[in-house]
Protein backbone atom coordinates (compact mmCIF):
# COMPACT_ATOMS: atom_id res chain seq x y z
CA UNK A 1 0.00 0.00 0.00
CA UNK A 2 0.98 3.56 -0.74
CA UNK A 3 1.94 5.94 2.55
CA UNK A 4 -1.08 8.28 0.45
CA UNK A 5 -3.29 4.93 0.53
CA UNK A 6 -3.02 4.52 4.02
CA UNK A 7 -3.34 7.85 5.36
CA UNK A 8 -6.50 8.09 3.59
CA UNK A 9 -7.65 4.60 4.07
CA UNK A 10 -7.41 5.81 7.84
CA UNK A 11 -9.89 8.75 7.03
CA UNK A 12 -7.16 11.17 6.34
CA UNK A 13 -7.98 14.23 3.63
CA UNK A 14 -6.00 16.69 2.45
CA UNK A 15 -7.09 19.56 4.05
CA UNK A 16 -5.87 17.32 7.58
CA UNK A 17 -2.39 16.79 5.61
CA UNK A 18 -0.99 20.11 3.88
CA UNK A 19 -1.18 23.48 4.61
CA UNK A 20 -0.24 23.62 8.24
CA UNK A 21 3.21 24.11 10.07
CA UNK A 22 3.95 20.71 11.84
CA UNK A 23 5.65 18.43 9.35
CA UNK A 24 5.52 14.45 9.98
CA UNK A 25 7.60 12.04 8.70
CA UNK A 26 7.24 8.31 8.34
CA UNK A 27 10.11 6.98 10.25
CA UNK A 28 9.49 3.65 7.39
CA UNK A 29 11.80 6.04 4.52
CA UNK A 30 11.65 9.36 5.75
CA UNK A 31 8.97 10.25 3.94
CA UNK A 32 6.71 13.43 4.02
CA UNK A 33 3.63 12.44 5.17
CA UNK A 34 1.98 15.95 6.25
CA UNK A 35 2.19 19.57 7.00
CA UNK A 36 -0.30 19.54 10.08
CA UNK A 37 -2.13 22.47 11.28
CA UNK A 38 -1.30 23.38 14.99
CA UNK A 39 -3.73 24.31 17.20
CA UNK A 40 -2.50 27.91 18.48
CA UNK A 41 -1.85 28.60 21.89
CA UNK A 42 -4.48 31.95 21.70
CA UNK A 43 -7.05 29.52 21.45
CA UNK A 44 -6.35 27.04 24.43
CA UNK A 45 -8.42 29.04 26.92
CA UNK A 46 -11.09 28.92 24.06
CA UNK A 47 -11.59 25.31 24.42
CA UNK A 48 -10.50 24.66 27.72
CA UNK A 49 -13.92 26.78 28.69
CA UNK A 50 -15.46 24.50 26.08
CA UNK A 51 -14.51 21.12 28.27
CA UNK A 52 -16.04 23.16 31.15
CA UNK A 53 -19.34 23.79 29.59
CA UNK A 54 -19.91 20.32 28.32
CA UNK A 55 -18.62 19.33 31.75
CA UNK A 56 -21.72 20.80 33.53
CA UNK A 57 -24.14 18.63 31.23
CA UNK A 58 -22.00 15.56 31.08
CA UNK A 59 -21.71 14.90 34.64
CA UNK A 60 -25.39 14.64 34.59
CA UNK A 61 -26.00 12.28 31.82
CA UNK A 62 -26.29 8.88 33.88
CA UNK A 63 -23.14 6.48 33.94
CA UNK A 64 -24.58 3.51 31.90
CA UNK A 65 -25.47 6.25 28.95
CA UNK A 66 -21.74 7.66 29.23
CA UNK A 67 -21.10 3.51 28.60
CA UNK A 68 -23.03 3.69 25.70
CA UNK A 69 -20.40 6.64 24.03
CA UNK A 70 -17.66 4.29 25.19
CA UNK A 71 -19.23 0.92 23.84
CA UNK A 72 -19.89 2.64 20.41
CA UNK A 73 -16.43 4.11 20.15
CA UNK A 74 -15.32 0.72 20.52
CA UNK A 75 -17.33 -0.27 17.94
CA UNK A 76 -16.03 1.92 15.37
CA UNK A 77 -12.23 0.94 16.57
CA UNK A 78 -13.47 -2.69 15.62
CA UNK A 79 -14.56 -1.87 12.52
CA UNK A 80 -11.42 0.52 11.79
CA UNK A 81 -8.68 -1.56 13.20
CA UNK A 82 -7.05 -2.92 9.83
CA UNK A 83 -6.19 0.91 9.29
CA UNK A 84 -5.62 2.65 11.92
CA UNK A 85 -3.48 -0.04 13.02
CA UNK A 86 -1.23 0.63 9.47
CA UNK A 87 -0.93 3.91 10.66
CA UNK A 88 0.11 3.36 13.59
CA UNK A 89 2.78 1.30 11.78
CA UNK A 90 3.40 4.28 9.34
CA UNK A 91 3.28 6.84 11.67
CA UNK A 92 5.45 5.00 14.39
CA UNK A 93 7.38 2.36 12.69
CA UNK A 94 5.63 -0.45 14.83
CA UNK A 95 5.19 -3.53 13.33
CA UNK A 96 1.84 -4.58 11.26
CA UNK A 97 0.74 -6.90 14.02
CA UNK A 98 2.27 -4.51 16.95
CA UNK A 99 -0.03 -1.80 14.96
CA UNK A 100 -2.64 -3.78 15.51
CA UNK A 101 -2.52 -4.82 18.80
CA UNK A 102 -2.33 -1.26 19.71
CA UNK A 103 -5.63 -0.63 18.52
CA UNK A 104 -7.13 -3.79 20.04
CA UNK A 105 -5.34 -2.64 23.27
CA UNK A 106 -8.19 0.51 22.99
CA UNK A 107 -10.86 -2.00 21.97
CA UNK A 108 -10.50 -3.93 25.41
CA UNK A 109 -9.92 -0.91 27.30
CA UNK A 110 -13.61 0.36 25.69
CA UNK A 111 -14.96 -3.31 26.65
CA UNK A 112 -13.76 -2.41 30.02
CA UNK A 113 -15.04 1.14 30.91
CA UNK A 114 -18.44 -0.27 28.89
CA UNK A 115 -19.03 -2.43 32.25
CA UNK A 116 -17.01 0.00 34.53
CA UNK A 117 -20.15 2.46 33.24
CA UNK A 118 -22.17 0.28 35.92
CA UNK A 119 -20.04 -0.23 38.02
CA UNK A 120 -18.83 3.06 39.91
CA UNK A 121 -19.52 1.67 43.01
CA UNK A 122 -19.22 3.63 46.46
CA UNK A 123 -19.35 2.60 49.64
CA UNK A 124 -21.79 2.33 52.76
CA UNK A 125 -19.92 2.37 56.00
CA UNK A 126 -21.10 1.75 59.16
CA UNK A 127 -21.79 4.96 61.28
CA UNK A 128 -20.77 5.00 65.53
CA UNK A 129 -23.79 7.49 65.79
CA UNK A 130 -27.44 6.18 66.20
CA UNK A 131 -29.84 6.87 63.31
CA UNK A 132 -27.09 7.54 60.78
CA UNK A 133 -25.88 6.32 57.63
CA UNK A 134 -22.50 6.97 56.04
CA UNK A 135 -21.91 6.66 52.47
CA UNK A 136 -18.50 7.11 50.34
CA UNK A 137 -19.82 8.30 46.37
CA UNK A 138 -18.02 9.11 43.49
CA UNK A 139 -18.78 12.05 41.09
CA UNK A 140 -17.60 13.45 37.91
CA UNK A 141 -14.36 15.91 38.57
CA UNK A 142 -13.87 17.58 35.82
CA UNK A 143 -11.90 18.35 31.83
CA UNK A 144 -9.05 15.57 32.04
CA UNK A 145 -5.83 16.08 30.14
CA UNK A 146 -4.24 13.62 28.39
CA UNK A 147 -0.44 14.44 26.86
CA UNK A 148 0.46 11.24 25.06
CA UNK A 149 3.75 10.06 23.83
CA UNK A 150 4.77 8.37 20.56
CA UNK A 151 5.70 5.46 21.52
CA UNK A 152 1.80 3.97 22.23
CA UNK A 153 0.47 7.19 20.03
CA UNK A 154 -3.19 6.11 20.34
CA UNK A 155 -3.89 3.31 22.97
CA UNK A 156 -2.80 5.26 25.95
CA UNK A 157 -5.27 8.12 25.00
CA UNK A 158 -7.57 5.61 24.85
CA UNK A 159 -6.63 4.48 28.60
CA UNK A 160 -7.41 7.86 29.82
CA UNK A 161 -10.49 8.74 27.71
CA UNK A 162 -12.08 5.46 28.33
CA UNK A 163 -12.63 6.36 31.67
CA UNK A 164 -12.28 9.82 31.79
CA UNK A 165 -15.80 9.60 29.58
CA UNK A 166 -17.56 6.98 31.87
CA UNK A 167 -16.66 8.80 35.05
CA UNK A 168 -18.56 11.67 33.42
CA UNK A 169 -15.45 14.14 32.33
CA UNK A 170 -14.21 15.66 28.82
CA UNK A 171 -11.36 14.84 27.92
CA UNK A 172 -8.27 17.37 26.00
CA UNK A 173 -5.81 15.57 24.36
CA UNK A 174 -2.25 16.82 23.48
CA UNK A 175 -0.51 14.23 21.51
CA UNK A 176 3.10 13.55 20.87
CA UNK A 177 4.48 16.05 18.26
CA UNK A 178 6.23 13.31 16.35
CA UNK A 179 2.65 11.29 16.26
CA UNK A 180 -0.47 13.94 15.09
CA UNK A 181 -1.57 11.57 12.46
CA UNK A 182 -2.72 8.61 14.07
CA UNK A 183 -4.25 11.38 16.47
CA UNK A 184 -6.41 13.15 14.24
CA UNK A 185 -7.33 9.30 12.54
CA UNK A 186 -8.45 8.61 15.94
CA UNK A 187 -10.52 11.35 16.67
CA UNK A 188 -12.65 10.89 13.40
CA UNK A 189 -13.37 7.29 15.08
CA UNK A 190 -14.57 8.95 17.87
CA UNK A 191 -16.49 11.74 15.81
CA UNK A 192 -18.29 8.59 14.25
CA UNK A 193 -18.84 7.55 17.88
CA UNK A 194 -20.87 10.57 19.32
CA UNK A 195 -22.19 11.13 15.67
CA UNK A 196 -24.04 8.01 16.02
CA UNK A 197 -24.43 8.13 20.46
CA UNK A 198 -26.71 11.78 19.37
CA UNK A 199 -26.87 14.05 22.17
CA UNK A 200 -23.09 14.33 23.29
CA UNK A 201 -22.19 18.16 24.45
CA UNK A 202 -20.15 20.30 22.31
CA UNK A 203 -16.02 19.83 23.59
CA UNK A 204 -16.83 16.45 25.14
CA UNK A 205 -13.28 15.11 23.30
CA UNK A 206 -11.17 17.61 22.29
CA UNK A 207 -7.47 17.28 20.36
CA UNK A 208 -5.17 19.72 19.82
CA UNK A 209 -1.95 19.80 18.24
CA UNK A 210 1.28 21.57 19.03
CA UNK A 211 4.46 21.80 21.52
CA UNK A 212 5.08 22.62 25.26
CA UNK A 213 3.40 25.76 24.64
CA UNK A 214 -0.10 23.15 24.10
CA UNK A 215 1.04 21.22 26.84
CA UNK A 216 1.99 23.80 28.85
CA UNK A 217 -1.92 25.36 28.66
CA UNK A 218 -3.42 22.29 29.99
CA UNK A 219 -1.13 21.97 32.76
CA UNK A 220 -1.79 25.56 34.18
CA UNK A 221 -5.04 25.07 33.77
CA UNK A 222 -7.41 25.17 37.47
CA UNK A 223 -9.95 24.29 35.07
CA UNK A 224 -8.21 20.96 34.30
CA UNK A 225 -8.10 19.01 37.63
CA UNK A 226 -6.43 16.06 35.99
CA UNK A 227 -3.34 15.74 34.18
CA UNK A 228 -2.59 12.50 32.59
CA UNK A 229 1.11 12.52 31.16
CA UNK A 230 3.28 9.55 29.24
CA UNK A 231 6.56 10.31 28.65
CA UNK A 232 10.29 10.81 29.69
CA UNK A 233 10.82 11.66 33.24
CA UNK A 234 12.30 14.90 32.90
CA UNK A 235 9.19 15.74 31.19
CA UNK A 236 7.26 14.73 34.54
CA UNK A 237 9.61 16.49 36.68
CA UNK A 238 8.23 19.80 35.31
CA UNK A 239 4.45 18.90 34.76
CA UNK A 240 3.95 17.05 38.32
CA UNK A 241 4.92 19.73 40.26
CA UNK A 242 3.32 22.67 38.15
CA UNK A 243 -0.22 20.47 38.38
CA UNK A 244 0.40 20.01 42.24
CA UNK A 245 1.51 23.54 42.60
CA UNK A 246 -2.21 24.69 41.14
CA UNK A 247 -3.53 21.52 43.20
CA UNK A 248 -4.55 19.59 40.23
CA UNK A 249 -3.90 15.70 40.01
CA UNK A 250 -0.90 14.67 38.10
CA UNK A 251 -1.46 11.40 36.74
CA UNK A 252 2.15 10.33 35.85
CA UNK A 253 3.55 7.20 33.28
CA UNK A 254 7.20 8.04 32.78
CA UNK A 255 10.13 6.37 32.62
CA UNK A 256 11.08 2.94 33.23
CA UNK A 257 14.12 0.65 33.50
CA UNK A 258 12.70 -2.96 33.60
CA UNK A 259 14.52 -5.90 34.64
CA UNK A 260 14.17 -9.39 34.43
CA UNK A 261 15.92 -12.08 36.75
CA UNK A 262 16.54 -15.43 35.28
CA UNK A 263 17.35 -18.34 37.85
CA UNK A 264 19.41 -21.29 38.06
CA UNK A 265 15.52 -23.23 37.76
CA UNK A 266 14.32 -20.92 34.47
CA UNK A 267 13.28 -22.83 31.66
CA UNK A 268 15.41 -21.02 28.89
CA UNK A 269 13.23 -21.79 26.64
CA UNK A 270 10.57 -19.58 28.01
CA UNK A 271 13.26 -17.57 28.51
CA UNK A 272 14.81 -16.58 25.79
CA UNK A 273 11.35 -15.72 23.64
CA UNK A 274 10.12 -13.47 26.86
CA UNK A 275 13.35 -11.47 26.70
CA UNK A 276 13.87 -11.14 22.63
CA UNK A 277 10.18 -10.00 22.70
CA UNK A 278 10.70 -7.74 25.98
CA UNK A 279 13.90 -6.37 24.40
CA UNK A 280 13.62 -5.85 20.90
CA UNK A 281 9.61 -5.86 20.29
CA UNK A 282 8.69 -2.42 19.25
CA UNK A 283 12.33 -1.76 18.77
CA UNK A 284 12.87 -1.31 22.54
CA UNK A 285 10.55 1.75 22.46
CA UNK A 286 7.73 0.91 25.22
CA UNK A 287 8.07 2.27 28.46
CA UNK A 288 7.53 -1.20 29.64
CA UNK A 289 10.18 -2.71 27.38
CA UNK A 290 13.05 -5.07 28.46
CA UNK A 291 16.27 -3.35 29.56
CA UNK A 292 17.93 -5.59 32.35
CA UNK A 293 18.63 -8.91 32.28
CA UNK A 294 19.54 -10.29 35.83
CA UNK A 295 21.33 -13.81 35.39
CA UNK A 296 22.25 -16.59 38.08
CA UNK A 297 26.66 -17.28 37.28
CA UNK A 298 25.51 -20.52 37.02
CA UNK A 299 23.12 -20.22 33.70
CA UNK A 300 24.89 -16.71 32.19
CA UNK A 301 27.23 -18.18 29.57
CA UNK A 302 24.30 -20.57 28.52
CA UNK A 303 21.86 -17.58 28.33
CA UNK A 304 24.10 -15.12 26.82
CA UNK A 305 25.11 -17.88 23.73
CA UNK A 306 21.48 -18.61 23.45
CA UNK A 307 20.75 -14.98 22.94
CA UNK A 308 23.66 -13.89 20.06
CA UNK A 309 22.42 -16.89 18.69
CA UNK A 310 19.01 -15.78 18.94
CA UNK A 311 19.72 -12.00 17.97
CA UNK A 312 21.56 -12.63 14.83
CA UNK A 313 18.45 -14.18 13.11
CA UNK A 314 16.35 -11.19 14.00
CA UNK A 315 14.30 -10.09 10.53
CA UNK A 316 15.14 -5.85 10.60
CA UNK A 317 13.70 -3.87 7.97
CA UNK A 318 9.90 -2.26 6.85
CA UNK A 319 8.19 -2.95 9.85
CA UNK A 320 5.28 -3.33 7.22
CA UNK A 321 6.93 -6.67 5.95
CA UNK A 322 5.76 -10.01 6.86
CA UNK A 323 8.10 -11.67 8.89
CA UNK A 324 9.64 -8.45 9.93
CA UNK A 325 10.15 -8.05 13.76
CA UNK A 326 12.22 -4.92 14.30
CA UNK A 327 11.14 -1.78 12.55
CA UNK A 328 13.18 1.57 12.79
CA UNK A 329 13.63 3.77 15.85
CA UNK A 330 11.19 6.55 15.95
CA UNK A 331 14.21 9.55 14.15
CA UNK A 332 17.52 9.81 13.92
CA UNK A 333 17.73 11.30 17.21
CA UNK A 334 17.15 8.26 18.57
CA UNK A 335 19.44 6.35 16.94
CA UNK A 336 22.29 8.74 17.94
CA UNK A 337 21.48 8.55 21.49
CA UNK A 338 21.57 5.17 21.57
CA UNK A 339 24.86 5.16 19.75
CA UNK A 340 26.02 7.44 22.37
CA UNK A 341 24.96 4.85 25.54
CA UNK A 342 26.36 2.21 23.53
CA UNK A 343 29.61 4.55 23.52
CA UNK A 344 29.42 5.07 27.14
CA UNK A 345 29.00 1.57 28.45
CA UNK A 346 31.65 0.47 26.64
CA UNK A 347 33.65 3.03 28.64
CA UNK A 348 32.36 1.59 32.24
CA UNK A 349 34.28 -1.73 30.96
CA UNK A 350 30.98 -3.11 28.73
CA UNK A 351 31.18 -5.86 26.06
CA UNK A 352 28.51 -4.79 23.21
CA UNK A 353 27.01 -7.43 20.79
CA UNK A 354 24.93 -5.60 18.15
CA UNK A 355 24.06 -2.42 17.95
CA UNK A 356 25.17 -0.99 14.66
CA UNK A 357 22.86 1.40 12.42
CA UNK A 358 21.50 -0.47 9.64
CA UNK A 359 21.95 0.52 6.33
CA UNK A 360 22.07 -1.47 3.93
CA UNK A 361 19.06 -3.51 2.34
CA UNK A 362 16.42 -0.60 4.59
CA UNK A 363 15.15 2.36 2.82
CA UNK A 364 16.45 5.65 4.53
CA UNK A 365 15.53 5.47 8.32
CA UNK A 366 17.11 4.87 11.71
CA UNK A 367 17.62 1.14 11.62
CA UNK A 368 19.59 -0.38 14.06
CA UNK A 369 20.98 -4.12 15.46
CA UNK A 370 20.08 -4.76 18.98
CA UNK A 371 22.23 -4.42 21.33
CA UNK A 372 23.15 -6.92 23.80
CA UNK A 373 25.53 -5.47 26.82
CA UNK A 374 27.41 -7.45 28.95
CA UNK A 375 27.94 -5.23 31.63
CA UNK A 376 30.73 -5.63 34.67
CA UNK A 377 28.09 -3.95 37.56
CA UNK A 378 25.25 -1.41 37.27
CA UNK A 379 26.57 1.79 36.05
CA UNK A 380 25.20 4.82 35.71
CA UNK A 381 24.64 4.35 32.15
CA UNK A 382 22.86 1.22 32.83
CA UNK A 383 20.86 3.05 35.65
CA UNK A 384 19.39 5.52 32.69
CA UNK A 385 16.22 4.73 30.46
CA UNK A 386 17.73 4.59 26.83
CA UNK A 387 14.88 4.48 24.32
CA UNK A 388 16.33 1.95 22.11
CA UNK A 389 16.90 -2.08 21.93
CA UNK A 390 19.65 -2.07 24.19
CA UNK A 391 19.70 -4.89 27.02
CA UNK A 392 21.94 -4.94 29.65
CA UNK A 393 23.59 -8.43 31.24
CA UNK A 394 24.13 -7.94 34.80
CA UNK A 395 25.23 -11.42 36.82
CA UNK A 396 24.53 -12.39 40.77
CA UNK A 397 25.42 -15.11 43.02
CA UNK A 398 23.14 -15.24 45.80
CA UNK A 399 19.62 -14.49 45.73
CA UNK A 400 18.82 -11.28 47.50
CA UNK A 401 21.61 -9.38 45.30
CA UNK A 402 19.37 -9.77 42.46
CA UNK A 403 16.40 -8.33 44.26
CA UNK A 404 18.66 -5.87 45.33
CA UNK A 405 19.98 -4.92 41.65
CA UNK A 406 16.71 -4.75 40.23
CA UNK A 407 15.32 -2.10 42.63
CA UNK A 408 18.51 -0.11 42.35
CA UNK A 409 17.64 1.92 39.27
CA UNK A 410 15.81 5.18 40.00
CA UNK A 411 12.87 4.15 38.24
CA UNK A 412 9.61 1.74 39.00
CA UNK A 413 7.62 0.43 36.20
CA UNK A 414 8.25 -3.15 35.36
CA UNK A 415 9.90 -6.27 36.61
CA UNK A 416 9.85 -9.77 36.14
CA UNK A 417 11.54 -13.04 37.05
CA UNK A 418 12.10 -16.72 35.47
CA UNK A 419 12.01 -19.16 37.76
CA UNK A 420 10.55 -22.39 38.54
CA UNK A 421 11.54 -22.18 42.49
CA UNK A 422 8.32 -21.16 44.30
CA UNK A 423 10.43 -19.12 47.09
CA UNK A 424 12.30 -16.98 44.56
CA UNK A 425 8.97 -16.54 42.77
CA UNK A 426 6.93 -15.54 45.97
CA UNK A 427 9.70 -13.72 47.55
CA UNK A 428 9.96 -11.57 44.13
CA UNK A 429 6.47 -10.94 44.33
CA UNK A 430 6.29 -10.21 48.25
CA UNK A 431 6.95 -6.68 50.00
CA UNK A 432 10.75 -7.78 50.23
CA UNK A 433 10.84 -8.42 46.84
CA UNK A 434 9.96 -6.00 43.46
CA UNK A 435 9.89 -2.45 44.28
CA UNK A 436 7.73 -1.83 40.79
CA UNK A 437 4.48 -0.98 39.71
CA UNK A 438 4.17 -4.73 37.17
CA UNK A 439 6.18 -7.56 38.85
CA UNK A 440 5.55 -10.76 36.52
CA UNK A 441 6.43 -14.75 37.24
CA UNK A 442 7.71 -16.34 33.71
CA UNK A 443 6.64 -13.53 31.37
CA UNK A 444 8.42 -10.43 30.15
CA UNK A 445 7.84 -7.07 31.64
CA UNK A 446 6.24 -5.50 28.50
CA UNK A 447 2.79 -6.55 26.92
CA UNK A 448 0.58 -5.69 30.03
CA UNK A 449 -3.41 -6.21 29.34
CA UNK A 450 -5.94 -3.43 30.24
CA UNK A 451 -7.33 -5.43 33.36
CA UNK A 452 -4.59 -4.76 35.44
CA UNK A 453 -3.75 -0.58 37.31
CA UNK A 454 -0.54 0.27 34.92
CA UNK A 455 2.02 2.22 36.07
CA UNK A 456 4.92 2.46 38.57
CA UNK A 457 6.90 4.03 41.13
CA UNK A 458 9.90 6.33 42.17
CA UNK A 459 10.58 8.08 39.00
CA UNK A 460 8.03 6.20 36.84
CA UNK A 461 5.80 8.59 38.63
CA UNK A 462 3.33 6.96 40.84
CA UNK A 463 -0.02 7.21 38.48
CA UNK A 464 -1.92 4.13 37.20
CA UNK A 465 -4.04 4.14 34.72
CA UNK A 466 -6.44 1.90 33.04
CA UNK A 467 -8.04 -1.23 34.62
CA UNK A 468 -8.39 -2.36 38.35
CA UNK A 469 -9.07 0.73 40.34
CA UNK A 470 -7.19 3.27 38.02
CA UNK A 471 -10.84 4.74 37.02
CA UNK A 472 -10.73 6.71 40.98
CA UNK A 473 -7.92 8.97 39.86
CA UNK A 474 -10.84 10.78 37.17
CA UNK A 475 -13.58 11.04 40.01
CA UNK A 476 -13.84 12.64 43.01
CA UNK A 477 -14.26 11.21 46.26
CA UNK A 478 -17.16 12.07 48.56
CA UNK A 479 -18.01 10.54 52.04
CA UNK A 480 -21.55 12.24 53.40
CA UNK A 481 -23.06 11.43 56.78
CA UNK A 482 -26.79 11.62 57.04
CA UNK A 483 -28.86 11.93 60.33
CA UNK A 484 -32.22 10.27 60.23
CA UNK A 485 -32.40 10.38 63.69
CA UNK A 486 -34.37 13.18 65.93
CA UNK A 487 -31.08 13.62 67.99
CA UNK A 488 -27.61 15.68 66.99
CA UNK A 489 -25.06 13.38 68.79
CA UNK A 490 -21.62 14.33 68.31
CA UNK A 491 -18.65 12.05 66.94
CA UNK A 492 -16.26 10.68 69.12
CA UNK A 493 -18.51 11.12 72.35
CA UNK A 494 -17.68 14.85 72.04
CA UNK A 495 -20.30 17.03 74.42
CA UNK A 496 -21.21 20.55 73.32
CA UNK A 497 -25.02 20.94 74.99
CA UNK A 498 -25.85 24.60 74.54
C1 LIG B 1 3.93 2.40 27.04
O1 LIG B 1 4.97 1.96 26.55
O2 LIG B 1 3.82 3.64 27.29
O3 LIG B 1 2.44 -3.07 28.70
C2 LIG B 1 2.72 1.60 27.28
C3 LIG B 1 2.72 -2.73 27.55
C4 LIG B 1 1.65 -2.03 26.74
C5 LIG B 1 1.60 -0.58 27.07
C6 LIG B 1 2.91 0.13 27.05
N1 LIG B 1 0.37 -2.64 27.03
O4 LIG B 1 3.81 -2.94 27.04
Amino acid sequence: MTHSATLAAAGLTPADLTGGTLTVRSPIDGADLARVHETPASEMPVLIARAKSAFTQWRTVPAPRRGELVRLLGEELRAAKADLGALVTLEVGKITSEGLGEVQEMIDICDFAVGLSRQLYGLTIASERPGHRMAETWHPIGPVGVISAFNFPVAVWSWNAALALVCGNPVIWKPSEKTPLTAIATMRIMERALARFGDAPQGLCQLVIGGPEIGAALVDSPDVPVLSATGSTRMGGIVGPKVAARWGRPILELGGNNAMIVAPSADLDMAVRAIVFGAVGTAGQRCTSLRRLIVHRSIRDDLVARLTKAYASLPIGDPRAEGTLIGPLIDEAARDRMMHQLTRARADGGTVHGGQPVTQGVSPGAYVTPALVEMPAQTATVREETFAPILYVLTYDAFDDAIALQNDVPQGLSSCIFTLNLREAETFLSAAGSDCGIANVNIGPSGAEIGGAFGGEKETGGGRESGSDAWKGYMRRQTSTVNYSAHLPLAQGVRFDL
